[in-house]
């Protein structure tokens, strides 16, 4: 029998650093000519709001020019964002969601 050690005595340890994906904002942005129920009916459809959430959303939106909708993870964020901007699109609505990564 052997007495040689195989094993090493100290074992290297790779130290992998987890970050947070950032997480980015929608903002829905207020237009003169986008029919209020239609902004409600976008945010329900696409964002899973209830008519009063979507009603306080598209309100504020109204009053202070720009809400924010919610807070994703970045490809979340950017796909809900162009599919509600096109529902607006498809109706002949300027209608705009935007997106911005969070602080
Ligand atoms: N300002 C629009 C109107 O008076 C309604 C509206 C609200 C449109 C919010 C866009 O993001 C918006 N018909």
């Amino acid at each position: 029998m052997s007495n040689i050690d195989l094993k090493p005595k100290t074992k290297a340890k790779a130290k992998i650093k987890v970050e947070r994906p950032k997480l980015h904002k929608v903002i829905l942005v207020n237009d003169d000519y986008t029919p209020r129920e239609f902004v409600v009916s976008v945010l329900k459809g696409e964002f899973r709001m209830t008519e009063d959430q979507a009603t306080k959303v598209m309100l504020t939106a109204h009053q202070r020019g720009v809400c924010v909708v919610g807070v994703f993870t970045k490809d979340v964020a950017e796909t809900k964002a162009t599919r509600a901007t096109d529902a607006g699109r498809a109706k002949g609505y300027p209608l705009l969601f935007t997106t911005e990564p969070e602080e």
